[in-house]
């Protein structure tokens, strides 16, 4: 039985893979963090199908001891401070999580067993002010965010790792991948939970920043089958995941409200609050290396995300469960 350790097990990838890895016979170990109250809401599910592990990217020796106990043959990074507006305000601690906790990661596999194989969650957002459309593997990376420039050195680092020591090193450039387990400061999330609200009457209106921005947005559980796939195939190598379709905020506004036979101009007020310091204009993907190596291509369309994210939060609202209601960026 293979083993696979995901780091950020409790986050929204981590836990489709989790799921994923489970399905396809693997034993799963799950590297959590101490918190004072338990944030296993993503993982309750299958909690007792899996092993919990207490570590840190910010802490070394917690992540030796973890390869050296548990002897994963996969390592799947996915933890990191992924919320792009946070990095603005903690830059020094994203570059903590989301670029040196790589390296970490990496010397930890260095060290312990270097045949273990790993993945490493890079990210569209490297492109910011992007110098090709669409972008693909080969298009120069232009971050716009201190979060962006983190997952720059991520990518970098892990690429090194794999031509230093030979390591078994694989990173996928995953465009934005959603759905019901997103969470609710991201902009799909903010918009289909607060539409759900507002068709409730719990709610009069959404506040929002940037209309214009145009994001590649696919469906989460299809990209963690991605992140698998690479690790199966005789070489290691870096892949671009996307839908390779384009949409705006407003139109994911248009769709999501318009689904439940509402007019998205009478609810949505444009907030300065949401506005970022620098802004990723415009992301569409060309994953045709991942379709033609890896033979992965999505499933789910724009419009069918956009319906299954707003009947997710109709249904969670309806039957009463606690769904908090957004109040930050
Ligand atoms: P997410 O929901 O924000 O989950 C992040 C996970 O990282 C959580 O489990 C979190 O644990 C954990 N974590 C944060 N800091 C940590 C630390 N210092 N040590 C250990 N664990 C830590 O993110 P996601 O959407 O699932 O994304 C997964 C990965 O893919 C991230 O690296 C993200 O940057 C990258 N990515 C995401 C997308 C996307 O569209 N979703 C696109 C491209 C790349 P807690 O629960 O304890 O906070
Ligand atoms: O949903 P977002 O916060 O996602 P963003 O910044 O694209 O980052 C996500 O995708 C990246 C992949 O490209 C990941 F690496 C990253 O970890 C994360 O998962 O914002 C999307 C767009 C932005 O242009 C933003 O300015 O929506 C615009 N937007 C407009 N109003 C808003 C809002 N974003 C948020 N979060 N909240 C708003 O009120």
């Amino acid at each position: 039985m293979p083993k696979a350790l995901i780091t950020g097990i409790t986050g929204q990838d981590g836990s489709h893979l989790a799921e994923f890895l489970l399905s396809k016979g693997y034993e799963v170990l799950g590297m959590v963090r101490r918190t004072s109250t338990i944030n296993f809401d993503r993982i309750r599910h299958f909690q007792d199908q899996v092993t919990l592990v207490q570590g840190d990217l910010l802490d070394q020796v917690s992540l030796i001891s973890i390869l050296e106990q548990h002897h994963p043959d996969e390592v799947y990074n996915l933890a990191a401070q992924s919320f792009v507006p946070t990095s603005w305000e903690q830059p020094v601690l994203t570059g903590e999580f989301t670029a040196l906790g790589v390296t970490r990661l990496l010397d930890a596999i260095r060290l312990v067993d270097p045949k273990i194989r790993f993945y490493q969650a890079s990210s569209s957002e490297m492109f910011g002010k992007v110098q090709a459309v669409p972008q693909n593997e080969k298009t120069p990376f232009y971050p716009r965010s201190p979060y962006g420039v983190a997952k720059v050195y991520g990518h970098w680092i892990t690429v090194n790792y794999r031509e230093s020591y030979g390591l078994f090193a694989c990173s996928g450039i995953l465009f934005n991948h959603e759905g019901p387990r997103r969470g609710l400061e991201f902009v799909t999330h903010k918009i289909t939970n607060a539409v759900a609200r507002i068709k409730l009457g719990m709610e009069r209106e959404l506040r929002l920043g940037n209309l214009d921005a145009r994001r590649d947005w696919g469906y989460a559980p299809d990209y963690v089958r991605a992140m698998w796939l690479m690790l199966q195939q005789p070489e290691p190598d870096d892949y671009v995941i996307a839908t390779g379709e384009t949409h705006s905020v407003q139109e994911f506004c248009e769709e999501a409200f318009g689904y439940v036979g509402l007019d998205w101009r009478d609810y949505v007020v444009q907030d300065p609050r949401f506005m970022r310091p620098a802004e990723v204009d415009l992301l569409v993907g060309d994953a045709s290396k991942a379709r033609a190596k890896l033979g992965w291509q999505p499933t789910v369309t724009f419009r069918e995300l956009v319906r299954i994210m707003v009947d997710a939060d109709l249904e969670a609202l309806q039957r009463n469960a606690h769904v908090p209601h957004i109040t930050y960026a």
